[in-house]
C-alpha cells in the first residue's frame, strides 16, 4: 500500500512548512487573565520602576516597554499599572505585593513561566515533535508532515484523484494544476503591491497586469501547503490566544509573524519571498542582530537586505569566511534551511539577584540566599510537575565587585524525596557560598539547578534500588537489604558512557576519566558510583558488571518478600509525602566542586562536566557511618540512609501489626474457648 503522501508532488515533499508563533504582549496578557481585565483597557507590568510588557491598549495611547512608570502616568492616567510577583524573605512561594522594594524582594516571572509551559503544551498536543521553543512565549513549528497529509488526503488520494478535473488525462499527480484558492479568512496573505486578500484577488482581475505579477497570484500547490498550515494555525489559535506567522522557512517566519499584530497570522508565499525580503532592515534577520549583522553591514555598507543581493557569493566568502558567505548569500533572498528542533525545554535554571550597591555582609548573603532557595525550590518543583525531570547538581556563582571572573561552586542536588523545603536548597546555598574563598563586596548573586533531566521513575523506584540488593547479588548483602552504594566493590561500580550504554565495559580509573561519562539515572538498580580499579582485574570486573546489567534490567517482581520498602509504599503512601531527615548536616566536611573560571554561558548550557571532573578526588566522611564518601556520591549516600530509616520505620511498623495480629487471634482464641465453655456448662445443667 502506498504511502498517504507518496501520491505528493516531489516539489512538495522537499518543501517545509514553517509556523512561527510570539504571543502579543505576553506579560500582560497574562495579567490580564488573572485580574480578569479586558483587553481594551490600558495595562503594563511594571518590574520596579520600569515597564517590561504593555498591551495593545496602552501601546496606542503611545506607551512603551522601558518607559518608566510615571512617564507612563501622564501618558494615560488611566492605565492599569500591575508590579511583577516578587519574593520577600520567609515566604514560601511568590506574591503580587502591594509595594515591593528593590533592597528586600526578589522578582519572579514564575506566573509567566507557568503560562508558558501551558501554552506549549496545547502546542505539542497539535504537533507532538516539531516545535521549537525560541523564547518564554515564541515557537517554531514545522508543520509539514501535517500539511502534507492532509493535502494528500484532499487532493492525491486515489479517491480524489478520480474525481479530479484532468485526472482521466494521465496518471501522473505532479501534472495536475492547483485548484484555485480562496484567501478569504485564512489570515493577512503578504503582498507587496497591496496588503490585503481583497486588494490581491482585485489586482488580478486588471488587465495590465504584468506577466510575472499574474504567475505569482495564480494558485500554486506549495500555496496549498500555505492554506492548510493556516487552517491547522487557526485551530491552534482557538485554543489560545495568539499571533502567528506562516512561512516557508524560520527566518521568514519569524520576520513575517511581527507584521500583524495583535491577533493575526500572515501567510508569506514562495512567489512573494523576494519583495518581501528586499526592504527588510538587516539586522532583523533572525541571527543577524548581533555582532555578525553589524559587520556585515559596516563592511558592506548596507542597511536591508535587499542591498546584499549585489555581492557575488565569491565576494561575501572572501570578506567573511566560505560557510558565513553562503549562508549571507542565500538568507538575504530568504533561503534558510535550518531545521525546527525540539529544543522545547531548558536543561538548566538559575534565579539571580544583582546588588546596587553591593552586598558587603554574610548576613545579607544570608537574606538573599534564602529567597533565591524559595525562588529555585518553586521552580524545581513546578519543572517536576510538568516535565517530570530533576536536576543533577546545585550551583551558587557570583560576582566580587573587585574581581574581574565570577566564580562558581556546585554539589550535587538534593534527591527528591528528601528535599521537603526551601530550606534544603537555602543551607546546601549557604554552605557553597562559605566555601568558595568568598570575597566582599558582592555585586550579583545567582543560584541554579543544572543537569536537569528526565526522571520518571516513582519516586519510591528511586530509592528502591538499595533494596534490591537480594535480588540482584545475595551473596554480598547485608542483613537490611539495604545496598549501600559507596560500598559497592570496584566489580560492583558500572559508570554507562551515553555512547556505550549497553557493553558496561566504562570504569573511571582516574579522576580525569570522569567527565568523559554521564553518570545515568537510576532507572535500573545499577548504581552509579565512579570508583578506581585496576587494568588487572578489568575483564573479571566487566564481565560481572555485564550480567549485573542484564539482570538489572529485568523487571522487578513487586510481590517479593525481599523487596521491603516496596511493600510498604504499595500501601498508598505517596512517596512525597514522607519527611525524612531534610539536611545533610551529618556530613562532616561537603566539600563543594569548583567551576573554575567556567563562564555562566557554559554552566547555562547545561554542560556539568567539569562539576563531575573536578569532584573525584576529593572525599567527606559520613557522621551516620563514618565512611569516607566522595562529593559526587554524598546525595547517593543520603538516600542510602535514607532508605535504612524508611526501612527501620516500616519494620517497626510490621513489627507493631504482628503483634497487633498476635494478640487479637489470641482474643479469639479465648472467645471460643469461653463460648465453649458457655455451652458446655448449659448443657450439662
Ligand atoms: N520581556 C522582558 N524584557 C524585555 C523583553 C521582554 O521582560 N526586554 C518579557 C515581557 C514580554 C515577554 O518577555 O511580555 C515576551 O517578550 P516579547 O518581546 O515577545 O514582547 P511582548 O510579547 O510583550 O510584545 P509583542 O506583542 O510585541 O511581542
Amino acid at each position: 500500500m502506498s504511502k498517504p503522501t507518496s501520491l505528493l508532488p516531489a516539489s512538495l515533499r522537499r518543501q517545509r512548512v514553517i509556523l512561527h508563533i510570539d504571543l502579543d504582549c505576553f506579560y500582560a496578557q497574562v495579567e490580564q487573565v488573572r485580574l480578569g481585565i479586558p483587553s481594551e483597557e490600558p495595562l503594563a507590568v511594571q518590574q520596579w520602576q520600569g515597564l517590561i510588557a504593555v498591551n495593545y491598549a496602552a501601546r496606542k495611547a503611545g506607551i512603551q516597554r522601558h518607559c518608566t512608570v510615571e512617564e507612563a502616568r501622564a501618558k494615560c492616567p488611566n492605565l492599569r499599572l500591575v508590579h511583577v510577583a516578587t519574593y520577600a524573605n520567609g515566604e514560601l512561594e511568590p506574591k503580587y505585593h502591594p509595594d515591593p522594594h528593590y533592597a528586600t524582594h526578589k522578582v519572579s516571572l514564575q506566573p509567566y513561566r507557568r503560562a508558558s509551559a501551558r501554552i506549549f503544551e496545547i502546542f505539542q498536543r497539535f504537533c507532538p515533535d516539531t516545535v521549537q521553543r525560541a523564547s518564554v512565549d515564541e515557537a517554531f513549528i514545522d508543520v509539514t508532515d501535517h500539511v502534507n497529509t492532509k493535502l494528500s488526503e484532499r487532493f492525491f488520494s486515489s479517491a480524489a484523484l478520480s474525481l479530479f478535473v484532468g485526472s482521466e488525462d494521465d496518471g501522473d499527480s505532479t501534472e495536475k494544476s492547483p485548484p484555485e484558492i480562496n484567501w478569504d479568512g485564512l489570515g493577512v496573505v503578504y503582498s507587496s503591491s497591496s496588503s490585503t486578500t481583497q486588494d490581491i484577488v482585485a489586482s488580478s482581475a486588471d488587465d495590465n497586469i504584468e506577466d510575472q505579477e499574474r504567475a505569482s497570484l495564480s494558485s500554486s500547490w506549495d500555496d496549498w501547503q500555505l492554506v492548510v498550515a493556516a487552517e491547522l494555525s487557526s485551530e491552534i489559535r482557538a485554543t489560545v490566544f495568539k499571533e502567528l506567522g506562516i512561512a516557508h522557512n524560520k527566518t521568514l517566519a519569524k520576520l513575517c509573524s511581527a507584521l500583524n499584530k495583535p491577533n493575526n497570522q500572515t501567510i508569506l508565499r514562495n512567489s512573494e519571498t523576494m519583495n518581501f525580503m528586499q526592504t527588510i532592515p538587516f539586522h532583523k534577520i533572525r541571527n543577524l542582530g548581533g555582532k555578525l549583522g553589524t559587520e556585515v553591514e559596516n563592511v558592506l555598507k548596507i542597511e536591508t537586505a535587499g542591498d546584499l543581493w549585489k555581492f557575488s557569493i565569491e565576494e561575501l566568502q572572501s570578506k567573511f569566511g566560505m560557510a558565513t558567505g553562503i549562508w549571507l548569500y542565500n538568507i538575504c533572498r530568504g533561503i534558510d534551511t535550518e531545521e525546527v528542533t525540539q529544543r522545547n525545554i531548558l536543561k538548566s535554571m538559575m534565579a539571580s539577584k544583582s546588588f546596587r550597591p553591593p552586598v558587603t555582609k554574610m548576613s545579607q548573603i544570608e537574606h538573599w540566599v534564602n529567597i533565591l532557595g524559595v525562588e529555585l525550590y518553586t521552580r524545581v518543583k513546578d519543572d517536576y510537575e510538568i516535565n517530570q525531570r530533576w536536576p543533577k547538581n546545585l550551583l551558587v556563582h557570583y560576582k566580587c565587585s573587585t574581581h574581574p571572573t565570577p566564580r562558581s561552586k556546585s554539589s550535587f542536588f538534593p534527591h527528591r524525596i528528601s528535599l521537603t523545603s526551601p530550606d534544603v536548597i537555602s543551607r546546601k546555598l549557604l554552605t557553597l557560598f562559605k566555601n568558595s574563598d568568598y570575597e566582599f563586596p558582592c555585586s550579583n548573586l545567582s543560584v541554579g539547578a543544572t543537569g536537569l533531566t528526565k526522571d520518571d521513575s516513582l519516586g519510591v523506584m528511586d530509592i528502591s534500588k538499595f533494596f534490591l540488593k537480594r535480588n540482584v547479588n545475595s551473596e554480598s548483602g547485608g542483613g537490611d537489604g539495604v545496598v549501600n552504594p559507596c560500598n559497592n566493590l570496584a566489580g560492583e561500580v558500572l559508570i554507562k558512557s551515553s555512547s556505550d550504554e549497553n557493553t558496561g565495559n566504562k570504569f573511571l580509573p582516574t579522576a580525569e576519566n570522569v567527565n568523559k561519562y554521564e553518570i545515568s539515572e537510576n532507572h535500573n538498580n545499577t548504581v552509579n558510583t565512579p570508583t578506581a580499579t585496576t587494568s588487572s582485574n578489568q575483564k573479571n570486573i566487566n564481565k560481572t558488571i555485564v550480567k549485573k546489567a542484564a539482570s538489572a534490567k529485568k523487571p522487578v517482581s513487586r510481590n517479593s518478600a525481599d523487596i521491603g520498602i516496596l511493600k510498604f509504599f504499595d500501601n498508598a503512601t505517596a512517596p512525597r509525602e514522607i519527611k525524612p531527615a531534610a539536611d545533610d548536616s551529618h556530613m562532616k566536611k561537603i566539600v563543594p566542586v569548583t567551576l573554575l573560571d567556567k563562564s555562566i554561558n557554559t554552566i547555562l548550557t547545561g554542560n556539568n562536566a567539569a562539576a563531575a571532573e573536578s569532584s573525584s578526588s576529593l572525599s567527606t566522611q559520613c557522621q551516620k557511618c563514618d565512611q569516607m564518601i566522595f562529593p559526587h556520591q554524598i546525595s547517593e549516600h543520603e538516600d542510602y540512609h535514607l532508605a535504612l530509616d524508611l526501612q527501620r520505620e516500616y519494620r517497626s511498623i510490621d513489627r507493631k501489626r504482628n503483634q497487633k495480629q498476635v494478640m487479637k487471634e489470641e482474643r479469639k482464641k479465648r472467645r471460643k474457648v469461653e463460648l465453649a465453655d458457655f455451652f458446655e456448662t448449659k448443657e450439662r445443667k
